[in-house]
């Protein structure tokens, strides 16, 4: 049968390991594959109709190349390019998970959100517009209790809409940059979009502007043998002042904000905090 291969992605402790056993366990080997300093398992299950080859891959805040888990998670997106990413996110953290996910949408792979320990947000008295906040992510959000099972018949169904391209709710979005930001990245942006064809086909022109101008060395690595390689980087040197200078903190802390920015007025629009302690606080 078709396959489908999936890789979870998410914080340490969002449950990934979890979702992975509930449905992989116990039906297929599992083994550990070319982990040196990082863990990543693997494991497969069959259902409607296609084959899931799953890859827990190692708990990580961010997508950038500061940790071997970091590097570790981008260097799988990169080679063995998943067809579907899972991401898993605690659901009564939303401020701080949904962090990653805002990465991931700038390189745009085909993804769900599960919603992972729903009943602990639940339990707490919250409540959450699930589908308006996905609809403002263009990620369809699916609540699961990974510990249970609860969920996770949605959630494989919602991989497969994904996957064969089906779930109207996907739609890739640009988180804005704020103006400043915007400006700077445009001839870069502009330049990378009608040199496309020297750039690797899975990810979108504006994540390698970004990823430039944040100075980012793993993907200057990636980049280095494209023809127009050092016209880039000259673009990229004369916009990085610019930003510095009026902002007065540098590109990778700007982008950082703006994503904190987007996630708190996209949960400030779906998210009700319950009254009720929180059992857990991941
Ligand atoms: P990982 O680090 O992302 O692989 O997370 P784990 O799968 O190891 O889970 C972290 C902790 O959360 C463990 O103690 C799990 O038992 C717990 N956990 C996982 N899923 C759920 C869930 O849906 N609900 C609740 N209440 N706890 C969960
Ligand atoms: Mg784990
Ligand atoms: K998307």
């Amino acid at each position: 049968s078709r396959t489908i291969n999936v890789a979870l992605i998410g914080n340490p402790n969002s449950g990934k390991t979890s979702l992975f056993n509930a449905i992989s366990g116990g039906h297929e080997h599992v083994g550990n594959y070319s982990g040196v300093t990082v863990d990543a398992k693997r494991g497969e299950y069959r259902y409607g109709g296609y084959r899931f080859v799953i890859t827990d891959l190692p708990g990580t805040y961010a997508l950038s190349a500061y940790t071997p888990e970091e590097l570790y998670v981008r260097r799988h997106l990169v080679n063995d390019t998943p067809d579907v990413v899972v991401n898993a996110v605690v659901a009564s953290n939303l401020e701080r998970n949904l962090y990653l996910t805002t990465e991931l949408i700038d390189i745009d792979p085909k993804m769900v959100v599960a919603l992972n320990m729903y009943d602990e947000l639940e339990a707490s008295g919250a409540v959450l517009d699930y589908e308006h906040l996905g609809a403002m992510l263009g990620v369809p959000m699916v609540p699961v209790v990974a510990k249970t099972g609860r969920g996770l018949e949605a959630l494989l169904d919602t991989v497969i809409a994904v996957y064969e391209n089906r779930d109207p709710r996907v739609r890739h979005i640009h988180i804005n940059n704020g103006p400043v930001v915007e400006q700077a990245l445009r001839p870069l942006y502009e330049r990378l979009r009608s040199d496309r064809d020297e750039l690797p086909k899975h990810f979108p022109p504006r994540y390698f502007a970004m990823k430039l101008l944040e100075r980012d060395k793993e993907v200057e690595a990636q980049l280095a043998d494209c023809p127009h390689f050092a016209e880039w980087i000259a673009l990229r040197d004369r916009a990085v002042p610019q930003v510095e200078e009026e902002l007065g903190e540098d590109v990778e802390t700007a982008l950082a904000n703006q994503k904190y920015g987007f996630i708190s007025g996209a949960l400030k629009e779906t998210f009700t905090p319950g009254g009720k302690e929180q059992a857990q606080t991941t």
